[in-house]
């Protein structure tokens, strides 16, 4: 088969509920419940609505701008005996983001906390939206990423070493073109091998820390998790208060963060007094 007739099978696959014939069954809406939640994040433009598009088989708008995505969309797909609820998140640059549809994305992968998180990137431009996926990889160790566009990189005389990223990211990464439905069947498994526990990941993190600022943050980690019981990135949440993050502390103060946890849990929480000056 020629490298054009595997593309335009791959794109007729793309539009059937049963992808390929294989294990993936797209389910649309009809998501009542799941095994795993699946967080889709990205830079924007680069693919998200795309895969998710293709996952689930809705029409979630893609395109160039005005198509962005400015709010969260939900679907589902089963795949082997597991059901799953993937997300569609805005494009965001960081996880320290302000406008309102990048906070959006930030606060799910933060405090919604997904089973796994892809991170989609744009394989023309890795230097820049690596960024967004070492953020990521700092607060989950259940992430894949999806190297996506790589029909466009080809284009452009890109090569990119797949493998030597996934061992100095200590993540899977899936190399795709998604809108010709390329790498699809590899995302899912490597989804369900991070999901299952089955694909042990080791995330690069940034180590050997100044001992004193160690200690603030733990310091401070142990504050916030006293006062957000079960809140999940409290050591993120006291990084970005070290760094004096603006929105993050008043997050804190007004108890906002609060509300994000409350969303999984019954329980109210107190709002709170965090004492900043302690390691100042
Ligand atoms: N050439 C090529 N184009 C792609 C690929 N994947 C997605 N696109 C195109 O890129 C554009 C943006 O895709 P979207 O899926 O809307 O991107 P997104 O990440 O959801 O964008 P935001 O929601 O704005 O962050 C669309 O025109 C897609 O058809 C790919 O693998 N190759
Ligand atoms: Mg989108």
């Amino acid at each position: 088969m020629t490298v054009q007739g595997a593309s335009a099978h791959a794109a007729a696959c793309a539009t059937c509920p049963m992808y390929n014939g294989a294990q993936l069954t797209r389910l649309g809406i009809n998501m009542t419940d799941w095994d795993f939640v699946v967080a889709l994040a990205g830079n924007p433009n680069t693919g998200k609505s795309t895969v998710f598009n293709a996952l689930t088989g809705l029409r979630q708008h893609t395109g160039n701008w005005p198509g962005k995505t400015v709010v969260r969309a939900e679907g589902g797909f089963l795949y082997g005996d597991k059901r799953y609820k993937l997300v569609d998140l805005p494009g965001t640059y960081s996880l320290l983001s302000t406008s309102a549809d990048e906070e959006v994305a930030r606060d799910f992968i933060l405090f919604g906390q997904p089973s796994v998180t892809i991170v989609v990137v744009d394989a023309t431009r890795l230097e820049r939206n690596l960024n967004l996926a070492l953020q990521v990889l700092e607060i989950t160790d259940r992430v894949v990423i999806a190297l996506n566009l790589m029909d466009e990189a080809k284009r452009h005389g890109l090569r990119v070493d797949e493998r030597r990223l996934a061992r100095d990211l200590g993540v899977p990464v899936v190399p795709m073109a998604a809108r010709q439905g390329e790498g699809v069947q590899d995302l899912l498994k490597a989804v369900a091998e991070v999901a299952s526990g089955a694909a042990v990941t080791r995330p690069h993190r940034v180590r050997q820390r100044d001992p004193q600022v160690e200690q603030a943050i733990n310091q401070i980690a142990g504050q916030v998790e006293r006062a957000f019981p079960g809140l999940p990135n409290a050591r993120w949440v006291a990084l970005r208060l070290l760094d004096g993050d603006e929105s993050i502390e008043q997050a804190v103060r007004e108890g906002t963060l609060g509300q994000l946890v409350q969303q999984k849990s019954p329980e109210p929480l107190p709002a709170i007094r965090l004492e900043l000056e302690a390691v100042s």
